[in-house]
């Protein structure tokens, strides 16, 4: 086996059909390096599996790649005389340009295509592992892992599979992420350790990410001058742990010269970090920017900072606020390599947020929008929830947010499909495709998946497949929010592992999230005018909509307010019959995708349509859970019947 060929799993976005329309042309590479070796060795399997050939540069080509433009990562697609051309800026435009190709198939090969011009959004396209190395006692090896074990580690060592995380690096390339964090940011002991060490496994991993541009970043502990230095403290104005990070830093590119750089959570769910020495979060990243600096490393500094041990008396106090309070005063004093990385919204990936202020709130500081693919609060892939649809509302929602990278909490695992739930695939390909173009239609997005994943030429009723699919998908989010919180209250889900309905789980607990359900209505109040004054973090014309329950968007009403259960929402329904009509509907759609999956019998692989079919049970039985624990707790809160006489346990 070749080193570059992929392992015996699930091929996910990149079957071997997919490469039929290039592997059965005559193609040219041209140039040198180690990515452009990647592109040769994918042209010479493809045309070795589908009749083409690789051309050493005399024969007339049908497909030239090659080297010369301007953006390092960008690419031209041309069309002249029967000849498609891929014209890449550098190494890496070049394998994201192959990969195009891919994914036009034979669309690529159409005479007199316009050329077209490509090149991502941003520069850095990064998923976070929340990967433990030693199985933690409650959070396992993958913390909020859904699929399996981690690609990277199993019972405190690397992982021997290394073909596999290749494979991983392949699948990343081809949706265009190129960096990646491989340990969780919650930094145990044994992966603190990671920084010194330990750094050879992280370089292993890097090898084998390398062939596919992906660089790799690590978590890294606020407190590691003290655990692994020896030195008496962490605060950063103190010159030896200065010195500490500058050589423990050096130390590290000398073993990963293109090492990506350090996520740090600190300061955040006992995580240590510059509150323990009276300093701000800029000077803690300012320590490790520095230490970055020289070698052209970048620190991601994460924003999900908030008191998880607040007094659930105090009304007064609101998580949703925290990451601007803590974080919008600071605007300008993070150095240039430091990027901010804040939640996509102000509390904690539930289905329904508004978009975090914070993001608004930055203008001279570098920011990343983190996603969450892996579901913890969207149904932990045993749910179908195809997220594209809400990350796309989140990026549409002020200039400023499609303008920061992207990064995402990963979904994939050692799991045979990668990612538990085969269809949660889409999720992660998504996340790769809007980071490089942030505007693109998640629609259009899953008709590419769709193309690649079951190549239409490998089924006998191709259309009934898209068909199916989409339907199964395109509202699956909505679908999964029908169903559980209602009106973007958020977090009615059992407290520690977050699967299936708890209403008041949280309602008594130190975490910040609570709903306030009484006899007489629900909701959080955070208006200026009498609640929390969350509404003011916001710029116009937010502000202003977000504090006026009549203007209010009904999906966010009870995030920002809180109002009786007859008030009446803009489709004229009061807020407890919208309780009942959406759970009611959305435990209907769950069953309904169940039965619609049926059709696609025989025409995808028997092992992912047995996989998806015991999902959808599961989700149709979960879903009738919700429904039932959600309408019993409100009908028996307000003692106000369904209007349509609907059973209520
Ligand atoms: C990695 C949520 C999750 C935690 C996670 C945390 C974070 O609170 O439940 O498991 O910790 O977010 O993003 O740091």
């Amino acid at each position: 086996m070749n080193a570059l060929d992929p392992v015996e799993v699930h091929p996910a976005w990149l079957p071997p059909a997919a490469f039929q329309a290039l592997g059965s042309r005559r193609v040219l590479v041209r140039g040198e390096g180690l990515l452009v070796e990647t592109v040769r060795a994918e042209v010479a399997r493809a045309c070795e599996r589908h009749g083409g050939a690789v051309l050493s540069g005399y024969e007339s080509p049908d497909l030239v790649l090659t080297l010369g433009g301007a953006h390092e990562e960008g690419f031209v697609l041309a069309n002249q005389d029967g000849v498609t051309e891929v014209r890449a800026g550098g190494q890496p435009g070049m394998l994201y340009g192959l990969f195009h190709v891919v994914r036009l198939g034979e669309a690529a090969f159409a005479a007199g295509r316009e050329p077209e011009v490509h090149r991502p959004a941003t520069r850095r396209r990064m998923v976070d592992h929340w990967d433990n190395v030693d199985a933690h006692p409650v959070m396992g090896q993958v913390e909020r892992g859904y699929s399996g074990g981690s690609l990277f580690w199993a019972d405190g060592e690397l992982r021997a599979d290394r073909a596999r995380m290749r494979s991983y690096g392949r699948l990343l390339a081809a949706c265009g992420v190129n960096a990646i964090a491989v340990n969780n940011v919650n930094v145990h002991t044994t992966e603190a350790h990671l920084l010194t060490d330990r750094l050879g496994d992280v370089a292993a991993i890097a090898n084998e990410l390398r062939p596919y541009g992906i660089r790799v970043h690590l978590s890294v502990s606020f407190a590691s001058p003290i655990v692994l230095g020896g030195l008496p403290t962490a605060d950063p104005a103190d010159e030896q742990v200065r010195a500490w990070w500058a050589e423990t830093t050096r130390r590290v590119y000398e073993t990963i010269a293109d090492f990506g750089g350090y996520v740090v959570k600190a300061d955040s769910e006992g995580q240590p970090g510059p509150f323990a020495y009276g300093r701000s979060h800029a000077d803690g990243a300012k320590v490790l920017a520095e230490a970055l600096a020289p070698h052209g490393g970048v620190v991601h500094w994460r924003a999900f900072v908030y008191n998880h041990r607040q007094d659930w008396r105090d009304r007064s106090t609101d998580r949703a606020r925290a990451a601007y309070d803590h974080f919008s005063p600071l605007d300008g004093q993070f150095p240039e390599n430091a990027i901010l990385q804040v939640k996509h919204g102000p509390i904690d990936f539930q289905p329904r947020e508004p978009v975090s202020p914070l993001l608004t709130a930055m203008p001279a500081t570098r920011l990343a929008v983190e996603f969450q693919a892996t579901q913890e609060y969207t149904g932990q892939q045993r749910h179908l929830c195809y997220l594209a649809p809400m990350w796309s509302e989140v990026l549409a929602f002020s200039p400023e947010v499609p303008a920061a990278e992207l990064v995402a909490v990963a979904n994939a695992g050692d799991d045979p499909f990668w990612t538990g739930h085969p269809l949660a695939q889409a999720n992660l390909y998504a996340f790769g495709r809007l980071a490089w173009s942030p505007r693109m239609d998640p629609l259009a997005v899953l008709d590419e998946w769709i193309d690649l994943t079951f190549v239409p030429s490998s089924t006998s009723d191709p259309a009934l497949l898209r068909r199916t699919l989409h339907a199964v998908m395109d509202g699956s989010w909505r679908t999964y929010e029908r169903y559980t919180a209602p009106l973007g209250v958020g977090f009615m889900v059992r407290p520690g592992h977050h699967y299936g309905p708890d209403v008041d789980g949280y309602e008594y607990t130190p975490w910040g999230t609570y709903h306030f359900a009484d006899r007489d209505g629900v909701g959080v109040d955070r208006t200026r005018a009498s609640g929390t004054g969350f509404t003011g973090q916001y710029p116009p014309p937010w502000a202003q909509v977000y504090e006026s329950r009549e203007q209010c968007p009904d999906e966010l009403l009870l995030f920002f307010h809180h109002v009786p259960y007859g008030h009446v929402l803009h489709d004229g329904s009061t807020v407890i019959q919208h309780i009942y009509d959406t759970h009611f509907a959305g435990a209907e759609q769950a069953a309904e995708l169940r039965q619609r999956w049926e059709s696609v019998a025989g025409l995808v692989a028997e092992d992912v349509y047995a996989r998806v079919r015991d999902r959808l049970d599961e989700q149709v039985r979960s879903a009738a859970e919700w429904r039932d624990q959600i309408n019993a707790y409100f009908f028996r809160k307000s003692g106000v019947p369904d209007a349509k006489g609907r059973r209520i346990p």
